[in-house]
């Protein structure tokens, strides 16, 4: 039987059958066993039953995962898989706009190979002398990400001021799609997902509310199925910390620049108007000048909080 792991807890791995609603119970079996993330939330898995017990006998290749390295064990560390999309969201009230925490996220969308698609939500809020809505979503281009203008509160009675896609589009977007809700805390992720859930998202999250979640762990995730989406919630995958990334392989996660910064005459480039051979030389248009200044600002302050190689890892000379 094939079945997707909805949610984990101490090597007991509760799966969703398909065809079926209800979660059956399962443990691994076998060589599943050995690594910690050799079975995640996420995974598609085929189960076995045997005296009315379920095995899970093989995970299927994963389409994507979410993952982090772990310094002190050099390892790769899995939290999620198979997400088709991560959804940023951010808020044109209050909390502020942070340009540079949605290009933190999309360093992350680039890692693990996910597109991203950016949301304005508390539009019902949004005053223009605040902050140029149109700028940031145009910015947002360069790296090829999508933005929707929302009010969680208004729902489907806020159409689009500013840009063309709203939330019809963006439920279009969602639709079939396995996706993970991004943003700092108050930017009304909760209250989005609840929205596009038609209410369903505070009901499930009650429910599980009551069976004691996150009492034992801060590591837990799970799945939530909604009529037309799915949702993977885990707090962990929101960590900030950049620790893992190292600043030699930063520029591979910011494609749009990395594009850039390969024409340039010098590898060792410094990347700017006084950098002989820069590609930067060639820009005429005062806007795209504008987005370019704000990503290699974002790339240079993330270069900076990023870790240097460790000695032992760097080549012999
Ligand atoms: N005015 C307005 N308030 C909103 C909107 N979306 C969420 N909020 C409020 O913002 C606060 C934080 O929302 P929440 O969904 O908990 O944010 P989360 O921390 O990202 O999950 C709550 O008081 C919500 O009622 C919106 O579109 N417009
Ligand atoms: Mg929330
Ligand atoms: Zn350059």
């Amino acid at each position: 039987m094939e079945g997707r792991v909805y949610r984990s807890a101490q090597r007991m791995f509760y799966c969703k059958l398909k065809g079926e609603s209800d979660l059956v119970m399962a443990t691994a079996k076998g060589n599943l066993l050995k690594g910690s993330d050799s079975v995640v939330v996420g995974d598609i898995v085929e189960i076995k039953e045997e005296d009315g017990q379920h095995y899970i006998v093989e995970v299927m290749e994963r389409k994507s995962e979410i993952w982090r390295q772990i310094k002190r064990e050099n390892k790769k560390k899995v939290t999620a898989s198979n997400i088709d999309l991560l959804v940023i969201v951010s808020s044109a009230a209050k909390p502020k706009y942070k340009r540079g925490l949605v290009d933190r996220f999309l360093m992350r969308s680039a890692q693990w190979e996910i597109p991203a698609i950016h949301v304005f939500n508390k539009m019902d809020g949004y005053k223009e002398k605040d902050f140029d809505l149109a700028f940031e979503a145009k910015r947002l281009e360069m790296p090829k990400v999508d933005s929707f203008e929302v009010s969680a509160k208004e729902g489907e009675e806020y159409s689009p001021q500013v840009l063309k896609k709203g939330i019809k589009d963006l439920r279009e977007q969602l639709s079939g799609k396995t996706a993970i809700f991004l943003g700092q805390s108050g930017v009304g992720k909760s209250s989005l997902i609840n929205r596009l859930s038609g209410g369903e998202f505070e009901l499930k999250t009650k429910e599980i509310g009551r069976a004691g979640k996150g009492t034992h762990t801060t590591t837990w995730s799970e799945i939530l199925d909604f009529e037309d989406f799915t949702l993977i919630d885990s707090p962990g995958i929101r960590s900030f910390s950049l620790d893992d990334v190292y600043s030699e392989d930063l520029e591979f996660l910011f494609p749009d620049l990395l594009d850039l910064f390969l024409t340039c005459q010098f590898r060792n480039c410094d990347h700017g108007p006084e950098a002989k051979g820069c590609f930067y030389n060639g820009l005429t248009d005062p806007e795209q000048i504008k987005i370019i200044d704000s990503r290699l600002e974002s790339y240079y302050k993330l270069r900076d909080e990023v870790s240097e190689i460790p000695d032992w890892k760097k080549k012999p000379h």
